[in-house]
């Protein structure tokens, strides 16, 4: 694609940004507060602002429940609305209760599940009342010993639940099923892997579809093959991106392999995914999933955003004509050559011009910087409790 063609589709792009990212975070050995951390859901959203303000495609941000819980969801919205933003997936959260020690809507004890369930239904609500247009599901349900619970009955009880919240979900609202191949459990999770998620979408119907976080698979595995068999069966609802050394780092996405996201940008172009209008009009939602447990947050979000623009970018500039010819005749070196070119084109100045067209900075990490607001907010954000991973 010629880099004028290239910049059209960039301009069209929205990656969308999480609450949780503005938030303390850590491992499980110790969780490092940083100054200036936003106390509530409404701070969260205006450092969100930030990084829609200085990349110009970050304009939607998502909520976790119970993390945003607030007494006015309208409010919340309104707020979005007047910092340029509007709300994206609610993510539902069923791992964070006493009660679900053996699983949420897998749980063996139908009391469970129903409070599972409701927690769910009262997510859509949230939807309604926010105008999000999608719930992210990601259950930690699971088990650690062979024999511990009936594998298949939690598959049967997984399945009551989706159909009761998929039933539940109004014009223009879909829900996205997450997978995750272990932890926090460790012999079976119920939802492992992409075939399991699609399968339950399948039987469910057009608003059910599948989301790809790249942190939650097996070392090794090809992710852009996923994404290009859940695109061709039309079941690519979104990704949640971060990268990934070791487990589920959640880290900045593209630092630990930006070929590999070139990779998954690649198949996105291939199976028409950078168009909005795909998937009943819904599209896929380009969506970060991550923490900031060592680096300020801000600047780490922009820096992540950029990352996914650059990567999307060098697979828009692909030669489209070039590969499929080098393909057609057999030509292996020559095709791979193509996808390598466009790998290890520099562009960063093409992203700059697009930036300037719009009137913005051309580095965004420099302009955050130069602007104050990091200052700002530690200056002013003195007293209450900073939000985390249970607030
Ligand atoms: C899970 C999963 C979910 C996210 C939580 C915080 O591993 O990736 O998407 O909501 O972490
Ligand atoms: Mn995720």
């Amino acid at each position: 694609m010629k880099p004028q063609d290239a910049k059209a589709a960039l301009r069209n792009q929205a990656i969308e940004v999480p609450s949780w990212a503005y938030g303390n975070s850590g491992t499980r050995f110790k969780v490092f507060a940083q100054p200036g951390v936003p106390r509530d859901p409404f701070e969260k959203v205006a450092d969100a602002a930030q990084v829609h303000r200085y990349t110009g495609v970050a304009p939607r941000i998502s909520l976790h429940i119970p993390w945003d819980r607030v007494p006015d969801y309208g409010k919340l919205a309104a707020h979005a609305a007047d910092l340029g933003l509007t709300i994206g997936a609610i993510n539902s959260n069923v791992f964070q209760d006493d009660d679900y020690m053996l699983g949420s809507v897998t749980h063996p004890d139908p009391r469970v599940r129903r409070k599972a369930t409701d927690h769910l239904l009262e997510c859509v609500d949230i939807m309604d009342a926010t105008g999000s247009r999608e719930l992210k599901l990601w259950f930690s349900d699971g088990t650690n010993y062979p024999g511990q619970d009936d594998t298949r009955a939690r598959q049967d009880r997984l399945a009551a639940a989706l159909a009761e919240v998929y039933a539940r979900l109004g014009t223009g609202q879909r829900f996205l099923l997450e997978y995750k191949l272990f932890e926090p459990a460790f012999y079976t999770m119920d939802v492992p892997d992409w075939g399991t998620a699609y399968a339950h979408c399948v039987a469910l119907g057009p608003k059910a579809m599948v989301v790809v976080d790249t942190g939650h698979h097996a070392p090794g595995t090809n992710i852009e093959f996923i994404v290009a068999m859940l695109l061709r069966a039309g079941k690519l609802g979104g990704f949640d991106f971060n990268s990934r050394f070791y487990a589920d780092d959640d880290l900045m996405v593209g630092s630990a392999d930006p070929f590999q996201l070139f990779r998954i940008m690649w198949e996105v172009r291939r199976g028409n995914g950078f168009d909005p209008s795909i998937n009943d009009g819904s599209g896929v939602s380009f969506m970060l999933d991550q923490c900031h447990n060592i680096e300020p947050k801000i600047p780490a979000q922009i820096r992540s955003v950029m990352n996914v623009q650059e990567a999307t970018a060098k697979a828009l500039l692909v030669d489209g004509d070039a590969i499929a010819a080098a393909q057609a005749a057999g030509d292996v070196l020559g095709a791979n050559a193509v996808l390598m070119d466009a790998f290890n084109t520099d562009v960063r100045p093409l992203l700059r011009e697009l930036r300037e067209e719009q009137g913005l900075a051309g580095d965004p990490m420099r302009a955050y910087a130069g602007s104050g607001y990091a200052e700002r907010i530690v200056a002013d954000r003195v007293g209450g409790a900073q939000a985390g991973w249970g607030a």
